[in-house]
């Protein structure tokens, strides 16, 4: 495969599951305005320009990274509510799991929540990262194909170009067993316009690309969507205080983890002696 498909905000999310099922990823141009563009710029360049680099090479030397991004611009509400990478999400991971109560099957959806935010900025001279997959740090007891548990995006905050490292993708490798080693030879550069954002699920081989540029910066936002039943990446109830998660609205405090069914029974607090649900505490 040469290159991944491009779809935009008028396709649907049947098309965007298709196209990611089969690929492992997908382009959605035109993810976002300009204007919501220019305001993530806005909170955030300043915020990542006082980080060090990173101190290893899978990090990257040349590479900034800045997490909490719930804590830092409001905007990222757009990032994650999109209704193509929230119905994805639902659509890919959140499938039920199936079980027996007694003689009784139960199909039980384990839910989604947002398991980690990061704007990873890549610097000049930056090498390329070895080819990964993201779901490594929730995926410990699912088999790997028996489903999915992690959808990711990466928006281009500026644009990326294959000559300023522009996240390499390997289409396809989604399905690879776990034998098969990923070759740099295989990967394609994520070529897309700021505002532009490739949806790939926690599977597929990819890495931060080769900075080649004399002074070009490469801004990418990343958030991955996981299934509710895994642990979060990002350690949300330290990352945002409470009053931060409280000024958000309920469907971004829920996915940010303060939420609890009575169906999955994951994240209860005690309250008054009852299994209840944490949004309670932010009453
Ligand atoms: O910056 C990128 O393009 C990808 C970075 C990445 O995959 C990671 O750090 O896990
Ligand atoms: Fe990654």
């Amino acid at each position: 495969m040469t290159d991944l498909v491009r779809l935009s905000n008028q396709n649907t999310v049947d098309e965007v599951v298709e196209i990611i099922e089969r690929d492992g990823g997908v382009i959605v141009e035109n993810y976002l305005s300009p204007e919501i563009i220019e305001e993530l710029k806005a909170d955030l360049l300043p915020k990542i320009a006082q980080n060090s680099p990173g101190g290893d090479d899978f990090s990257g030397f040349k590479t900034r990274r800045m997490s909490a991004l719930f804590a830092k611009s409001r905007r990222m509400v757009e990032v994650v509510t999109h209704p193509l990478f929230l119905g994805a999400a639902d659509r890919l991971i959140n499938v039920p799991v199936k079980y027996w109560s007694g003689e009784r099957e139960i199909g039980l959806k384990p839910g989604i929540r947002i398991g980690a935010t990061q704007l990873i900025q890549i610097a000049p001279g930056e090498t390329p990262q070895n080819l990964h997959r993201d779901h490594w740090a929730v995926l410990w007891r699912t088999p790997q194909y028996e489903r999915h548990v992690r959808l990711q995006i990466m928006l281009a905050v500026s644009d990326f170009t294959a000559e300023n490292g522009g996240t390499l993708v390997i289409p396809g490798s989604h399905t690879w067993p776990d034998t098969r080693v990923p070759k740099m030879d295989e990967a394609i550069s994520t070529v897309m316009k700021a505002g532009s954002a490739l949806l790939f699920i926690g599977s597929t081989y990819h890495g931060g690309g080769l900075n080649k540029t004399n002074g070009e910066y490469r801004t990418g936002l990343t958030v991955a969507i996981d299934a509710a039943t895994v642990r979060q990446e990002e350690n949300m109830y330290l990352a945002l205080s409470p009053e931060v998660v409280k000024s958000y609205p309920v469907e971004i405090q829920r996915l940010l983890g303060w939420s609890y069914t009575d169906e999955t029974h994951m994240g209860w607090v005690e309250i008054d002696g009852e299994m209840a649900d944490p949004l309670r505490l932010l009453a």
